[in-house]
C-alpha cells in the first residue's frame, strides 16, 4: 500500500499514528504528497480528485480517502481496536469528527495566509474560523475529558493531532495558546503528547 503523505499534516498524522500504535508502519510506502489548493498535487489528484491527503492506494482496490476512512479501513485490516465496537463507537466517530472540524478550520487559517495575497485576506472570515477551534476546545474541556481518559481510541488521537497542530502553526495561524484556561485538557495532553505514537510524528 502507498500512503500520500506530508509530515506537516494533522490528517496524515492521524493514519501515522494508528499505524505506530498497530505495530505496522513497515506494511505502508510513504509518498510525497505535498501540495494545497493553488499548488495542487498532480499524482494525489489521480488518485484522489479532491486533490487531499492523506490518500491511501491499495494494491488490491481502488483508493481510499479521507483520514477517518483510512482510519477505519487500516483499524479493520490490523484490527488495531482504535475504534469501539457497539454503541461507544458513535462516541469515538463523534470526537474524531469534532477534531477534524477544528483542523478544517485551523488549516483554512493556514491557508488564508499562504494561497492569498495579504489584500485578499478577509480579517472576519479568518476570525470565524479561529471562534470554531476555540469553542470546540472549550466542548472538549467541558464535555469530553472522561472520554479522553479512556481507553485509547481515534478521538484522542484527533485531539492530539488538534493540539500539537495548534502549536506548530501558531504564528501562521494566528492560534493563541490552546492550554490558558483548560486545565484538564492541558493536564491530559502533557501525558497524551508523549506517547511514543505521538512523539514519532511530531509535525516539523
Ligand atoms: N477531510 C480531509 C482533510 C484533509 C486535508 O485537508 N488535507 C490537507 C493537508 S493537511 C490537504 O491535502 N490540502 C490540500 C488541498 O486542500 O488542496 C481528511 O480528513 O483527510
Amino acid at each position: 500500500m502507498k500512503l500520500f503523505y506530508a509530515r506537516p499534516s494533522p490528517f496524515v498524522r492521524k493514519v501515522m499514528v494508528l499505524l505506530n500504535e498497530a505495530g505496522k508502519t513497515d506494511e505502508v510506502e510513504l509518498v510525497d504528497g505535498f501540495g494545497g489548493p493553488t499548488a495542487p498535487n498532480a499524482d494525489v489528484i489521480a488518485a484522489n480528485p479532491i486533490g487531499k491527503i492523506p490518500c491511501l492506494v491499495r494494491d488490491d482496490g481502488p483508493a481510499v480517502y479521507d483520514s477517518r476512512v483510512i482510519t477505519r479501513y487500516l483499524d479493520a485490516k490490523f484490527d488495531a481496536g482504535l475504534y469501539p465496537t457497539g454503541d461507544a463507537v458513535w462516541s469515538t466517530l463523534t470526537l474524531e469528527a469534532h477534531a477534524d472540524g477544528m483542523l478544517d478550520a485551523g488549516i483554512l487559517c493556514v491557508y488564508e495566509v499562504r494561497c492569498r495575497d495579504e489584500d485578499d485576506r478577509s480579517a472576519a472570515w479568518v476570525e470565524g474560523q479561529r471562534a470554531k477551534v476555540s469553542n470546540g476546545l472549550d466542548a472538549v474541556e467541558a464535555n469530553w475529558m472522561d472520554h479522553l481518559v479512556g481507553p485509547l481510541d481515534m478521538g484522542q488521537v484527533g485531539i492530539g493531532c488538534v493540539l500539537d497542530y495548534l502549536d506548530f502553526r501558531a504564528e501562521m495561524g494566528g492560534f493563541t495558546d490552546w492550554r490558558v484556561g483548560r486545565p484538564n485538557l492541558t493536564a491530559w495532553a502533557g501525558e497524551f503528547l508523549a506517547r511514543p505514537s505521538m512523539a514519532a510524528t511530531r509535525p516539523e
